[in-house]
């Protein structure tokens, strides 16, 4: 019923994988295209909502039946740990796939695979602890237990800056907790999802339990989000799309809702730091992934003081990592991830000339592939469009501050708070702004650096909830309290 391909020698199948079958897809074909060259590489099936209902009746039955509270956690933690051994054997063409599918140097591909492995093993490690709570009550013939559920079917929604990754970080504490899924990923990057089911079915998964569904975010991802029979829904992508599926499941069933959106986080350098390092980790924290990291640190705030002496070694740090072809293993920074994209990222460019002081960079990188160069905008303020917005790109913005009051003041001058970093030797200091700024995640004298066991997730527009760690299961769960009684007929 459906086709398979071969993408840089790898088969995969196009279709639908519900059940644990690849179905056909009834909504409009979808291709897909390499950003390093610009050809379409795959063409892939996509869910009408009559397809979406079907999955959701698969995973529903599963969680009724074989999965949920069926299922023990034990038998849960065997299953995962036994996904990530398959995700293992098939590192390489897993890799492969994403070179090509998300314009990822192979380096950083690599990177994410095992990133992603290892994500699944620490909730594989985590599905036979979860534990409620008991609570006694003043009448000493009654106590109650508070008991922790799966919550149902999950929806999970991922954008295409780190395609398994943020399956991971959704897949991982969903399967730990006993939550079947229907996973949609983004249009832009289908293949290696479809992939990874293969991998779900090998390692014995029982149907329905992953499901997946590739189609665009106005068809298939609303139609999850408006879902009657789905419990949850985990979305990680931009603030107005996070918008939409916050309305859409408040007008529908009020399933639970985890947001993961975007940012503008500061990187904060006072005159104290050790400025050739916090020169490093600020060039690797805004064109780490093309720039296209939520938390991309693309506001460096600079003590004035310092300002100039920061400049060079700033660009000093930019220029050191190569741009280009995604499959040297030397290679840090590729094409970004679609034309839309890529184009968004030129009109800022041209933005930034007229508002800010080009220092570097600034154009298309070559002539071929949706490449941009590494740049940087100096005397940046928040008055400016460069200052304030998102441009998920390789393009930094540098603002000069005076006072450690202003520092804070113009950190938090956003919309969003997901991350931000303190660059200081004095450990008050770190110590006084750290607890003033809103954000999710704030990094001391380094950037970017993320673990599956520490908590992540947005202030304000930045989102609701927290993925990962052991506080990442909670989106999950329900909770049900149990009262129990035993009064004078059990004396
Ligand atoms: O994101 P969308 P787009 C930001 C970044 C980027 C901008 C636009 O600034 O330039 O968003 O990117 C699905 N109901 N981020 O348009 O729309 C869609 O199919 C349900 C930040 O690609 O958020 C895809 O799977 N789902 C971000 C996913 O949402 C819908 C990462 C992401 O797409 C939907 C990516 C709908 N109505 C972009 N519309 C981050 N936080 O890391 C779309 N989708």
């Amino acid at each position: 019923m459906s086709s398979t391909i071969t993408v840089e020698g790898v088969k995969l199948n196009t279709g639908l994988f519900i059940n644990n079958e690849w179905v056909k897809g009834h909504g409009e074909p979808l291709e897909t295209v390499d950003p390093a060259t610009e050809q379409v590489i795959a063409t892939v099936q996509t869910a009408s909502n009559e397809d979406v209902d079907m999955a959701v009746k698969a995973a529903r039955l599963a969680f009724e039946t074989t999965w949920g509270t069926e299922c023990s956690g034990q038998e849960r933690g065997r299953l995962l740990f036994a996904l990530a051994d398959q995700m293992e054997k098939r590192i390489e063409d897993l890799i492969a796939v994403e070179i090509v599918d998300a314009g990822k140097p192979v380096a950083w591909a690599r990177a994410d695979m095992e990133d992603s492995i290892a994500c699944l093993r620490y909730y594989a490690g985590a599905a036979d602890k979860i534990q409620g709570s008991t609570i006694e009550m003043d009448d000493k013939s009654k106590y109650a237990v508070a008991r922790k559920e799966p919550i149902g079917v999950a929806a999970q929604i991922v954008p295409w800056n780190y395609p398994i990754l943020m399956m991971a970080w959704k897949v991982g504490p969903a399967l730990a907790a006993g939550v079947s899924i229907v996973f949609k990923p983004a249009e832009q990057t289908p293949l290696s999802t479809l992939l990874f089911a293969e991998m779900v079915k090998d390692a014995g998964y029982p149907p329905g339990v992953f499901n997946v569904l590739n189609g665009v975010g106005r068809v298939t991802g609303e139609a999850l989000a408006r879902h009657m029979d789905i419990d949850k829904i985990a979305f990680t992508g931009s603030t107005p799309t996070g918008r939409r599926i916050a309305c859409a499941a408040a007008e529908s069933n009020l399933k639970s809702v985890t947001l993961e959106l975007g940012g503008k986080s500061p990187n904060i350098i006072f005159d104290d730091a050790n400025l050739k390092e916090a020169a490093k980790w600020a060039a690797f924290g805004v064109y780490e992934n093309m720039g296209q990291s939520c938390n991309a640190g693309s506001r460096i705030l600079v003590q004035e003081s310092v300002y100039d002496k920061f400049v060079p070694l700033f660009i000093e740090a930019a220029q050191a990592f190569q741009v280009g072809d995604t499959k040297d293993p030397n290679t840090f920074q590729g094409p970004q991830i679609s034309k839309v994209q890529f184009d968004k990222i030129l009109g800022y460019l041209e933005q930034g000339k007229k508002e800010a002081k080009l220092i570097t960079g600034g154009n298309r990188f070559g002539n071929k592939g949706y490449f941009v160069e590494p740049t940087v905008f100096g005397d940046v303020d928040m008055t400016m469009k460069i200052g304030q917005e998102e441009i998920f790109g390789p393009v930094a913005s540098l603002i000069k501050f005076k006072t450690e009051a202003e520092a804070i003041e113009i950190a938090n001058d956003t919309t969003f708070g997901l991350a931000a970093a303190v660059h200081s030797m004095n450990y008050a200091r770190v110590n006084r702004v750290t607890r003033k700024l809103k954000a999710g995640t704030v990094w001391i004298n380094q950037y970017t650096i993320l673990s599956h066991q520490i908590p992540f997730g947005g202030y304000k527009q930045s989102g609701w909830g927290r993925e990962l760690g052991l506080e990442g299961l909670e989106p999950y769960l329900a909770t049900k309290a149990v009262h129990h009684y035993y009064g004078p007929d059990f004396e």
